[in-house]
């Protein structure tokens, strides 16, 4: 077995300890660490899915898998980051309400900051009431990245964008969106500035948004 099925194999049966110890095997022996996050532990993530989907395993292995991506990732993070320290511009993130999912808003939100942005992470649930607090207390914010990992929270993005425009500050702001069910299309019909598919993307687009 490969260090990167290894690490796949320990995110996928929630080993936190293991997975911390391999990923830091694995950057010692050389290997790419966008290869470790992507092939490693985010594939793991979709198998658990997948497992879910088919009744194979239940909400506390996703919790366990999910656990021990996260601390993965916190060793992963140095490599990713990029460390660029000028601060181009403000980036307010969050999932939105109702959505407890956090893994991919926090590598958005890792890769975003790496590339320049000071960001402004709410954490997971947040209401909008919650993102036009942040943006009135942060009236320099230039992008506002909203996750969402549930088919039913995708009208949360609606809401919330809707809610940013009826307290005057759509014009204040870009809006990006992003997460699993997610596609351009209706990043366009919610009215959103931009959708990425991954946190790569992401950080791009970002820069894009405010050249
Ligand atoms: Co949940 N869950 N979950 N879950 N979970 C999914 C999403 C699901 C697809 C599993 C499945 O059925 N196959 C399914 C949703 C089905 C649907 O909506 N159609 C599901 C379900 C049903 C549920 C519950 C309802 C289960 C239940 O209770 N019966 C429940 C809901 C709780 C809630 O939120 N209210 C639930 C709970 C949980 C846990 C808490 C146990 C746990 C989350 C722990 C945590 O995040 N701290 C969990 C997990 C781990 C998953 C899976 C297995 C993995 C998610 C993940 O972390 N992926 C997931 C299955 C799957 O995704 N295949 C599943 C890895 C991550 C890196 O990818 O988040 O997609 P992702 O992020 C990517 C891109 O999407 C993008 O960039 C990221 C990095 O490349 N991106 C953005 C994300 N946000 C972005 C924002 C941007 C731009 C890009 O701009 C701002």
């Amino acid at each position: 077995m490969s260090k990167i099925q290894e690490i796949q194999s320990a995110v996928e049966s929630g080993k936190k300890k293991i997975v911390k110890e391999l990923v830091e095997e694995a950057l010692q022996e050389g290997l790419d660490p966008v290869a470790i996050l992507n092939q490693g532990m985010i594939e793991a993530m979709g198998n658990i899915g997948e497992k879910f989907k088919t009744g194979e395993v239940f909400v506390p292995e996703m919790l366990v898998a999910a656990r021990a991506m996260k601390a993965g990732v916190e060793v992963l993070k140095p490599h990713l980051a990029g460390g660029q320290h000028t601060t181009v511009g403000k980036f307010i993130i969050g999932t939105v309400e109702g959505d407890l999912h956090d893994i991919g808003k926090n590598l958005v939100a890792m890769m975003v900051e790496g590339s320049g942005f000071e960001v402004i992470d709410l954490g997971v649930d947040v209401s909008p009431e919650t993102i036009i607090e942040t943006i009135k207390a942060n009236p320099d914010c230039c992008i506002v990245g909203l996750s969402a990992l549930l088919t039913t929270t995708m009208p949360s993005l609606n809401r919330t964008i809707a809610a940013i425009t009826e307290a005057g500050l759509r014009n204040q702001v870009k809006i990006m969106v992003g997460g699993a069910p997610i596609t351009q299309d209706f990043a366009d019909t919610i009215g959103a500035d931009g959708y990425a598919a991954d946190a790569a993307s992401a950080a791009s687009l970002a820069k894009e948004m405010i050249a």
